[in-house]
């Protein structure tokens, strides 16, 4: 199989328009990546001919329906090498950690207890687990950076105790594109007695992800970033422990029996999963994968290398362009500062040339505290971009340069 970037874009049609009067460059894939044209069909199929109520299998639909629900689950655990029962529909990696921050977090931690995480965390990866601290009395602990915006691994071996309840750690940091040695690190937190949890919302769209080979309790990912629709996500969880996991909410679906004295809960995965699930929005994240596995998984990852050391090549031959997050093993973000401007206004300027970044704290304000910023522009590349849209940003930047 070859790879020919040129075919893949013509499979994504929302990269083929006009933004403020010149073509558009779509370099905000961190944030949300666009959907084939696969994708959309599938959407679009499931909405026209199919659109039943799962698990209540009286009529034909809704045995389809139910059919290709459940078939997405399959789909899902062979992407991530688990089985069906360890993977649960969520709306996204937000609420995938909130279930384990509420359901285990809150459960199991005491006074005295820690939970260890990173200072590169998206908000995600801190806020349900500084609730779950305040709510039982443990302790927050919080990985530091070295130079390069790595994680200091050294203090990770000092902050790793026996009171190391739980480790929760960012696959790939959305801010920098850092991508943290996650099964060194979780093998050491297991070997410690924590329940590890990784969030791999910046991961699964960029290298394949085995859970069993990582060995992690709980992983985490959405959809959208995945070329699949919005307000879906999964959480995979090792069977014993979502076993002896609470509910995490209550209703229908996810019960066993129902009397007013008393509920018993269904058995995995739909004890996680009260009320109507998001249908479409799980056999739309199976079409993703189904077309993402058709790709040469390894071209598009060696395309993914080429954009990112291009644009970083660029990067550093620009006169007041400052690189931040230089890690020697990073997915294909560069975030970075231009010299005496507000990452705001550059951001603004970009688009104004049809070029679309993110811009500001991505949700990592203790990181952006740390390294004493207010934020940040970051291009963020997927398999559909090219080399020309690379050398375009930096077109548009030097434009931004003499505008400011
Ligand atoms: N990062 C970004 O532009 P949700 O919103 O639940 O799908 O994903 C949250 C999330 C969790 N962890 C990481 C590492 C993430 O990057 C994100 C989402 C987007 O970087 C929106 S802030």
């Amino acid at each position: 199989m070859t790879f020919d970037v040129a075919a893949l874009r013509a499979q994504f049609p929302i990269l083929d328009q006009q933004v403020n009067g010149k073509p558009l460059v779509y370099l905000d894939n961190g944030a949300t990546t666009q959907k084939p044209e696969a994708v959309l069909n599938v959407l679009e199929h499931y909405y026209r001919t199919v659109n039943s109520n799962v698990h209540r299998g009286a009529h034909h639909l809704s045995d389809l329906a139910t059919g290709q629900f459940e078939g997405a689950r399959e789909t899902v655990a062979r992407f991530l090498n688990a089985s069906r029962e360890e993977i649960l529909w969520t709306k996204g990696t937000t609420e995938s950690i909130n279930i384990v921050a509420q359901c285990i977090g809150r459960e199991r931690l005491q006074p005295g207890d820690e939970v260890l995480i990173s200072t590169s965390e998206h908000h995600a990866n801190i806020v349900p687990w500084q609730q779950a601290c305040l709510a039982t009395g443990a302790t927050l602990k919080v990985i530091p950076l070295r130079e390069d915006c790595s994680l200091d691994q050294d203090a990770f071996d000092q902050l790793l105790t026996e009171r190391t309840k739980i480790f929760a750690i960012g696959h790939a940091s959305n801010a920098l594109g850092t991508l943290n040695p996650v099964q060194e690190m979780v093998a050491k937190a297991r070997e410690a007695g924590a329940i590890t949890v990784v969030d791999g919302a910046q991961a699964v769209a960029h290298f394949p992800v085995d859970v069993q080979a990582l060995d992690v309790d709980f992983y985490a990912f959405s959809a959208h970033k995945l070329f699949g629709p919005t307000g879906i996500g999964v959480l995979y969880g090792r069977r014993e422990l979502l076993e002896a996991m609470p509910p995490y909410q209550t209703g229908g679906e996810m019960i066993e029996t129902v009397s007013f004295e008393k509920s018993t809960w269904n058995q995995l995965p739909y004890k996680f999963e009260a009320g109507t699930p998001n249908i479409a929005g799980a056999i739309g994240l199976a079409a993703a994968i189904d077309w993402f596995n058709q790709q040469d998984r390894e071209a598009l990852q060696a395309h993914e290398d080429s954009l990112l050391v291009h644009a970083t090549k660029q990067a550093e031959a620009f006169d007041g362009l400052k690189i931040i997050g230089t890690a020697a093993n990073k997915v294909s973000v560069l975030s970075f500062l231009l010299e005496g401007a507000h990452p705001a206004d550059v951001g603004m300027l970009l688009d104004k040339q049809g070029v679309a970044v993110r811009t500001g704290h991505h949700c990592t304000m203790p990181l952006m505290d740390t390294l004493g910023i207010p934020g940040t522009v970051r291009a963020s590349f997927s398999i559909y971009n090219t080399l020309d849209e690379v050398d375009r940003l930096f077109e548009a930047l030097e434009k931004v340069k003499t505008f400011l």
